[in-house]
């Protein structure tokens, strides 16, 4: 069979001519973003039962998507960067020669898309036409994907107007195949902006445009380009002056970039006007301007949030951003055809369908005696940021918004402390870059397993690691006004594991000391790991803590310290010579300030 696909742009028709020979669709399709070809799609998708109808006076224009059951999370060992040297792709990566990744996806390819439709999907990332923007083209055969990434990101006509004859574009290649984990790839290939995804139907694996361009491709751009790529959120705080400053946030997945992103402020903080407006709760592309300081744009246009545990108390905002056009996945069905799942608003439902299909009720218990969740730990929704009621005005700016702190989180149970402050911009590349978390149900792994996790990217660099932090050292030198650097840990717990923080809209009282050290208004305690508040400094109006939790949140256990230098060490040994010589300046400087004391 002949394909004939057609647009002005010889570069993009001859590459999915190539694609089509090779996967086999029985036709292709563009998607235009038109609102009768989307609707039609919806309707494809319910009668193959690809998704199902919610209820539409509850939740109008939503859908529940069940996937496979060993297909719910990013599989990391099955992710790869197919550079031609190993270097390039570091300790930390997965790597492949792209001669034996192509061979080997080819061989899952082949002919995969048989008697199925391929869609075209020309999407931007960044609004069209922004120096910051990205144009990609995702080939799949899920429908599922193509109403995703409708959401995710800005698709269809313009974006192809914008494409052009001849302009650059990452070709992004989609087969769901037969859902098979033992013939599941997903591999990048920095070197020729290429990206090939097969036998997967989940999230991080499949919306291309997310975590394979516009982090892993697009950190390695970033890199040659001068500019960051990074996996943060990025949120503006109204301040009771009228003022917006921005932060960005780097944090784990799953640990809680985008309930800090749309945070409500607390009672006793909202008498003094603060307001929050998001701007983005996973992606920044951030940029030096002509005034030396840091921009950023959010890449995405929708949020790919984790279900469990939103509910009107930790993220009121979210609840009204998901009633409707939201697609959701890997849920709990009731029986009046609304949602949901551990940590929902409500009571928990007597009955309902469970994330796998099954009729379940609360408390019943698998073969091991486990209880069996209504809902997957990793069940997510995909909505509009536009349904978002604090969504930033300056969402579609072409500068994006300038960055005051960069915030990096982390899930430590011990160790981290509530906040504390880089000394300087290299002294928060080190803190950053010696970062640790402890896994979550968002990465196929043991949870509850710390891993050293830099930046928040670990699984998300698209070249070696050791190049990337000192592309982060030379940024800094590169800015006049760089912004401050803190770290931050929601997650401290007591002795008996319960958290010592109660974090959620809670988080704005951290937030506001750390831009009042960002606008010099207030002093800090200098110890051996960096600044932290004086307890006083710390606005605890209307929020009482057990006596002593305050300071064991603050608290800094040199020993402890030490110990985790160890960590970082071996962590840090595998770049060998690679790794800058400005972190290890700042190990020792550490150990020596821990051991000073
Ligand atoms: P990804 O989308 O995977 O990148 O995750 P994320 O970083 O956006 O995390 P998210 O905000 O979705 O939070 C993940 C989980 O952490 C949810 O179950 C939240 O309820 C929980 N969480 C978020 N913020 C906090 C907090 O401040 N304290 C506590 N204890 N839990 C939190
Ligand atoms: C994450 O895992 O960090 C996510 C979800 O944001 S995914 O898009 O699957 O990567
Ligand atoms: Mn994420």
């Amino acid at each position: 069979m002949e394909y004939s696909f057609h647009t002005e742009n010889q570069k993009l028709n001859q590459w999915v001519r190539q694609m089509s020979l090779l996967c086999r669709p029985k036709e292709i399709v563009l998607i235009d973003g038109e609102v009768h070809q989307r609707k039609a799609l919806e309707k494809e998708a319910l009668s193959c039962g690809e998704i199902t109808q919610l209820n539409p006076e509850k939740l109008p224009g939503c859908f529940l998507h069940r996937s496979a059951k060993d297909d719910v999370a990013r599989t990391e060992h099955l992710t790869f960067i197919c550079s031609k040297k190993k270097h390039d792709a570091g300790p930390t990566n997965n790597w492949m020669s792209p001669e034996t990744a192509y061979a080997r996806a080819r061989k899952f390819l082949k002919g995969a898309m048989k008697d199925r439709t391929m869609y075209v999907i020309p999407f931007s990332m960044g609004p069209l036409g922004s120096p910051f923007s990205k144009i990609g083209v995702e080939l799949t055969d899920s429908i599922y994907v193509v109403l995703n990434m409708q959401v995710m990101t800005r698709v269809g006509d313009a974006v192809l107007r914008q494409l052009g004859k001849d302009a650059e574009f990452t070709k992004c290649l989609h087969s769901k195949s037969q859902l098979d984990i033992n013939k599941r790839l997903i591999l990048h290939f920095p070197e020729d902006n290429t990206i090939w995804s097969v036998g997967s139907g989940y999230g991080g694996n499949v919306l291309l445009g997310k975590k394979c361009l516009s982090l892993r491709i697009a950190s390695y751009l970033g890199r040659r380009e001068g500019w960051l790529a990074e996996h943060m959120l990025l949120m503006g705080i109204e301040e009771p002056d009228g003022h917006i400053e921005y932060i960005a946030g780097a944090f784990p997945s799953a640990c809680g970039k985008t309930n800090l992103a749309m945070l409500i402020p607390p009672a006793g903080l909202k008498r003094k006007g603060y307001r929050i407006w998001t701007v983005g709760d996973d992606i920044s592309w951030m940029r030096i301007d002509s005034d030396g300081a840091l921009w950023a744009i959010n890449p995405e246009s929708g949020f790919f949030g984790v279900a469990p545990g939103t509910n009107s108390k930790t993220n009121p905002n979210m609840v009204e951003t998901i009633k409707k056009n939201t697609i959701y996945t890997n849920v709990l069905l009731k029986p009046d055809k609304t949602v949901w799942w551990e940590g929902a608003d409500g009571e928990v439902p007597s009955q309902g369908i469970d994330w796998q299909g099954h009729l379940w009720k609360p408390g019943m218990k698998d073969a091991e005696g486990n209880v069996i969740k209504g809902a997957h730990p990793n069940s997510r929704f995909t909505t509009p940021i536009a349904n978002c009621p604090c969504a930033s005005f300056r969402l579609e700016q072409h500068h994006g918004v300038p960055v005051s702190a960069i915030i990096f989180g982390a899930r430590r149970a011990h160790l981290a402390p509530l906040v504390y402050e880089a000394f300087n911009w290299q002294h928060g590349v080190f803190i950053a870059a010696a970062m640790a978390s402890e896994l979550t149900a968002a990465q196929v792994g043991k949870i509850g397993q710390v891993r050293r996790d830099p930046m928040a990217m670990l699984p998300f660099c698209g070249y070696n690691m050791a190049d990337y932090f000192r592309h982060w050292l030379e940024m800094g030198k590169k800015m006049a006004r760089p912004p401050r650097i803190f770290h931050v840990n929601w997650f401290r717990s007591d002795e008996s594991g319960n958290f010592l923080w109660p974090g959620y809209g809670e988080n704005l009282r951290v937030l506001e000391w750390v831009l009042d050290r960002c606008n010099k208004k207030k002093e800090a305690l200098k110890t051996p790991i960096g600044f932290i508040p004086n307890l006083s400094d710390l606005d605890m109006t209307g929020l009482h803590l057990r006596s002593g939790a305050l300071e064991k949140l603050l608290e800094i256990d040199n020993k402890a310290w030490l110990e985790e230098l160890k960590s970082i060490k071996g962590f840090f040994k595998q770049f060998d010579k690679g790794l800058p010589a400005e972190l290890w300046q700042e190990y020792e400087a550490l150990e020596e300030r821990l051991k000073a004391e």
